[in-house]
């Protein structure tokens, strides 16, 4: 597995001492790591996070948030629930199923889909329909570039993916009244899913993706809400036709296919103009605007030129 350091990881402006020693050690380890391949998917040694923030300078959301207050509704609705029960599922072996408009079709293992795809660190925001948000280091792959180790067709339109479906393992896939079709899809247009942005992430915090955040393989597109994010994916589909996504069977008045996170359109329920980042408490909301696109519309407005943005949400 090729490591590339994280993308912002060069000194620049004014940094705290810490911070420059605990970058001098990662490039150290860097170096002395260098040709090492002995590193399991999503692991950037020695990695330093303090005092990292975005591009816009906001601070990390802590590990221990970004991996105890969850949505994976296949080990239950409390957002407790997969840190808890997520262990229950079995993620080696790993296979992934690419089928439909492709010249690489078949099952694959894991490490063959990953082999050879250089792994980057992309710190992005994370913005939930449900209003609140993290700030959150993933490790991944660009997705055009995992998604064209299979050769899509030029009548592939658009990519669907799916999660596991194993009830024996997910507690909540063998809840009677769980409300959803499992297994939980969700799809792209191809040029969303080719976007720079767009990322297949296999870590977090510069180690492999714990389950209950959906390892080992799960989607990442900065700008749109986050239940466009698939965990756990098995099967990869390129289609001529958009796919139908998980919640916008259950409530397509509520959930669109686009899902790209826009404050001046409001859930039917809730206003969109504001999130809570996250840590949040009830004296310290930590209230704040939400942007259009999640603050990435330089990057991806053009993708939706002249489309209606009420109507397509
Ligand atoms: N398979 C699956 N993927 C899923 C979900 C889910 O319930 N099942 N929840 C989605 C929602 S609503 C959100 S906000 C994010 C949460 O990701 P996180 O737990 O890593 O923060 O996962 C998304 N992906
Ligand atoms: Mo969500």
């Amino acid at each position: 597995m090729l490591i590339k350091p994280p993308i912002d990881i060069a000194p620049s402006g004014i940094t705290s001492e810490a911070a420059f020693h605990a970058r001098r050690r990662f490039v150290k380890a860097l170096a002395l790591g260098a040709g090492a391949s002995l590193v399991p998917p999503g692991t950037l040694a020695n990695a330093p996070y303090e005092g990292k923030t975005s591009e816009r300078g906001e601070a990390l959301t802590p590990e221990e948030i970004i991996t105890s207050y969850n949505n994976f509704y296949e080990f239950g609705t409390d957002k407790g629930d997969p840190a808890r029960y997520a262990h229950e599922m079995t993620i080696e072996p790993w296979t992934v199923e690419v089928r439909g408009r492709a010249e690489k079709t078949g099952k694959f293992a894991l490490e063959d889909v990953t082999k050879g795809l250089v792994e980057e660190e992309r710190i992005y925001r994370f913005r939930c329909v449900e209003a609140w948000s993290m700030v959150v280091p993933w490790t991944g792959i660009p997705m055009a570039k995992f998604l064209a180790q299979f050769e899509p067709k030029g009548s592939a339109k658009y990519v669907r993916f799916t999660t596991l479906h194993r009830p024996s393992e997910m507690r909540g896939q063998r809840a009677l009244f769980s409300g959803i079709d499992w297994p939980y899809v969700e799809a792209l247009r191809l040029d969303e899913a080719y976007h720079p942005l767009t990322l297949m992430v296999t870590g977090v915090y510069g180690k492999p993706l714990p389950n209950q955040n959906g390892a080992p393989l799960r989607l990442m597109v900065p700008w749109k809400y986050g239940f466009k994010s698939v965990k756990s994916i098995v099967q990869i589909a390129f289609t001529e036709r958009q796919p139908r996504n998980t919640w916008n069977i259950l409530a397509p008045q509520e959930y669109g296919f686009y899902a790209n996170v826009n404050p001046e359109v409001d859930h039917p329920r809730w206003s969109q103009a504001t999130e809570r980042r996250l840590p949040s408490t009830l004296f310290n909301p930590n209230r704040i605007p939400t942007l259009p696109f999640n603050g990435y519309g330089e990057q991806v407005a053009e993708l939706y030129a002249g489309m209606d943005l009420r109507r397509y949400y």
